[in-house]
């Protein structure tokens, strides 16, 4: 019995390659929020939903699939990515067990739900396990702008792969699973009070910071209600999850950034947070006085590589429990990104830093960002990098009794 399992095993692994062409041949179908919500509350149907996933996340699974063969050697053949790799092709083949299997069957129903939450599970680390192959190759090529570039790109489209499908099968699990709590639809909160979950975010960061700083700047907080006449509490339809992870992100940052912009001082500026809700956009801004960074800087604060510090517990260092290990901002930025939002950092150098995140009003609007495998992704992994076409600043004065410098 063992011996035939293990024949059927290795047959369907060497059948991956052919799953994953044939799948990523496929666009993956973005949702909108209001199909979410449509489809988790007034026609909630578990076989049209299984019928749905079992073709859906094939098709977001080979198309990721298909970028992560196309990644550098190096970062491919670490040991982090390898592993990845593998949890995907295990979750694939699950899930294309239940391809010839009915819907009408409750067992199959039942095992389907099963085998999405033992997939949830399976992936679970992928971050910290993506972090640490990005470490391997940082000590092993260091960080030139290229490498950066291509990681940021790949890690981009990777994690926002990843939110889709954890979206989608949480949708299922939480809705088909566990019908009760009927306040929310899945992980979507349809009345959503945006101001409790600053205030959670804000209690959850202060409560960090007191730890380890024994203070913390307070919260001023201002809500502009523009649609309805100011007279009630903005609520929007959004993942409370999703918005949570961003704000208590964003609060650890700016506390970190006053404390020691102001260890001198009794008196913490406050961090002020205003809220204003128009006909389109929801937006978010956190101001602080931390003292900013150089524009410049911007840039790495987004970035994979360069802002990738090893594990929390595996380091000697004294470390701040506001610093994580450094995937915080983009996956932040992934986070609103997810529904057409976005997130932007606007340091004043010597002053303070203004967050701003946006995000749409609208159930409609609000439509899953999903990455899609073509050409145009082939070039960008396989092209080799051009000439620059804006001048280099020079660090060194020119020495203009040479000739000009040749190309
Ligand atoms: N000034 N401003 C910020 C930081 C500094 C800042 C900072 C030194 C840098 C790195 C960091 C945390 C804070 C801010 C708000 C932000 C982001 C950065 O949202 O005040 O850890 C990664």
């Amino acid at each position: 019995m063992k011996f035939v399992r293990f024949i059927t095993k290795n047959a369907a692994l060497a059948n991956v390659p052919k799953h994953v062409d044939h799948f990523s041949k496929f666009s993956p179908s973005p949702l909108s929020m209001k199909q979410l919500l449509d489809f988790g509350s007034v026609n909630a149907c578990e076989k049209t939903s299984f019928r749905f996933l079992r073709q859906e996340l094939p098709v977001r699974l080979a198309n990721i699939m298909k970028e992560i063969r196309l990644l550098p050697t190096p970062l491919l053949s670490t040991q982090s990515v390898q592993l990845v790799h593998s949890w995907y092709i295990q979750s694939l083949m699950e899930i294309l067990e239940f391809y010839d299997k009915t819907p009408e069957d409750h067992t199959v129903l039942k095992e389907f739900v099963e085998a999405l939450v033992r997939i949830q599970k399976r992936h679970s680390d992928v971050v910290p396990t993506m972090a640490e192959g990005v470490m391997e190759f940082k000590h092993m090529f260091g960080q030139d702008p290229v490498s950066s570039q291509n990681i940021q790109y790949f890690l981009d489209r990777f994690y926002m792969s990843r939110i889709s499908m954890r979206m989608l099968i949480n949708q299922h699990t939480l809705i088909f699973a566990s019908r009760h709590a009927r306040s929310s639809i899945g992980c979507i909160s349809p009345h959503c009070r945006v101001t409790d979950v600053i205030q959670d975010a804000y209690e959850c960061a202060r409560t960090l910071c007191e730890q380890f700083y024994l203070c913390s700047p307070e919260l001023e907080f201002t809500e502009i209600n523009a649609v309805n006449g100011n007279s009630e509490p903005i609520h929007i339809s959004t993942v409370p999850s999703h918005l949570h992870h961003v704000l208590f992100e964003l609060f650890k940052n700016a506390m970190r950034a006053t404390i020691e912009n102001h260890d001198s001082s009794k008196t913490l500026p406050s961090i002020k947070v205003t809220v204003s809700l128009g006909g389109e956009d929801l937006s978010i801004k956190m101001s602080d006085r931390g003292g900013g960074v150089p524009v410049r800087k911007v840039e790495r604060l987004f970035s994979y590589l360069y802002s990738t510090a090893p594990r929390p517990e595996t380091t000697t260092q004294r470390r701040t429990p506001l610093a994580g290990f450094g995937h915080g901002l983009p996956l932040s930025r992934l986070y609103v990104r997810y529904f057409q939002g976005d997130l932007q950092l606007y340091p004043l150098e010597g002053y303070g830093t203004d967050a701003l995140i946006y995000m749409k009003a609208l159930t409609s609007d609000s439509v899953e960002k999903l990455p899609v495998f073509n050409k145009t992704v082939v070039r960008h992994y396989t092209s080799v990098p051009e000439a620059d076409d804006w001048c280099v600043p020079r660090r060194e004065p020119v020495d203009f009794t040479r000739n000009h410098a040749a190309k």
